[in-house]
């Protein structure tokens, strides 16, 4: 960073709470917590292969999937890190069944923290890049009592921050508040800092990159047909088969993010409030556009907790030609 000013993420947040002059430090203190969380997960994701944490927790998650040693590891660092402070009055995870309120010895804060420890957690054991994405809304419910599903259950549109950590060939958190866009810091392990490393990222308009599970082509509708029959004319296919991995180079580079519905998964396979809602948050903070194919994540109504969407995600142009396309194959089979 020679010549440059050294930025922790710390220091930023600071900076960024001046755009709220009725903040508190709260939810800058929450932030803070998720960076810690962070830096203790990449810990253990670096060293996978020696803390024997790769490999399987011999249990399976609330969604039927396998757990990972991390997976199970990842959410407990993200709880204990969060649910001691008096920030936050309940968590939810991809990896619990139910919401986990904050007990009132804990003084129950105002916030409510909702993360996917650590997605793609299939790819672990091979090395491939992994990552938390977390949303954090405020409280629906009085303050002082321990939080419920109620407070969980938000619009996208009223997250007042979110953002995710890619564990790849760096660390790197990405987050936005909601004004100001978003932004990246890469975690220096010298120092164990978060440094400002991508001020205000800016997603090109259309990109290169287009990532899909080309697999499921026989269970697409004729409009996912169409959209990827033009893609492959015009773009690069690049699926890592990890969402954070894909949404970060298709948010720096350009490009586009699907996870369809199909007949096999009818409301699609990645769910709405910690993984697309976040994501969704970011794209559209820097430029970027998020949708089911048809309405903006932002705007869907979740009615349970661990509800699955669509998701098409990205490059603002890209997506709108995914609605335009999607919308044309149904008016035309109409
Ligand atoms: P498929 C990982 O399991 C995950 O939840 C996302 O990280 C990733 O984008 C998606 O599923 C991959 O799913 O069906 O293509 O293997």
């Amino acid at each position: 960073m020679r010549g440059s000013r050294l930025v922790t993420i710390e220091s930023f947040i600071i900076e960024q709470e001046r755009l709220f002059p009725e903040a508190t430090g709260e939810l800058t203190n929450v932030l803070y917590d998720v960076a810690l969380a962070a830096k203790v997960i990449s810990s253990y994701v670096r060293r996978a292969g020696l803390a024997a944490v790769l490999g399987r927790a011999g249990a399976v998650n609330v969604q039927g999937e396998e757990q990972q040693k991390l997976d199970v590891l990842a959410n407990e660092v993200m709880k204990h890190v969060i649910q001691k402070t008096g920030r936050v009055c309940v968590t939810a995870s991809e990896e619990d069944e139910e919401p986990v309120p904050v007990t009132v010895e804990h003084r129950p804060g105002k916030y409510v923290l909702l993360f996917d420890p650590l997605d793609g957690s299939s790819n672990i054991d091979v090395n491939a890049s992994i990552g938390t994405i977390f949303s954090i809304h405020k409280r629906m419910t009085p303050e002082g009592t321990p939080g419920t599903l109620e407070d969980c259950l938000q619009v996208g549109r009223s997250q007042v921050a979110a953002g995710y950590v890619i564990y790849g060939s760096s660390t790197i958190l990405v987050y936005s508040s909601g004004v100001g866009g978003a932004h990246g810091f890469t975690l220096d392990p010298r120092i164990g800092e978060f440094l400002l490393s991508h001020p205000n990222i800016v997603s090109p308009k259309s990109g290169t990159y287009y990532s899909v599970n080309e697999s499921n082509y026989d269970r697409w509708s004729d409009g996912y047909r169409e959209v990827v029959r033009v893609f492959k004319s015009k773009k690069n296919a690049r699926y890592i088969g990890s969402l954070v991995a894909d949404f970060h180079r298709n948010l720096i580079a350009g490009g586009i993010f699907m996870y369809p519905a199909d007949k096999k998964s009818p409301q699609g396979k990645l769910r709405l409030l910690y993984e697309a809602a976040p994501l969704a948050f970011i794209a559209e903070a820097a430029g970027g556009a998020a949708t089911d194919g048809e309405r903006p994540i932002l705007d869907l109504e979740p009615a349970a907790l661990h509800q699955r969407t669509p998701l098409v995600i990205g490059s603002a142009e890209d997506v709108a030609f995914v609605q335009k396309t999607l919308a044309k194959a149904t008016a035309g089979a109409a």
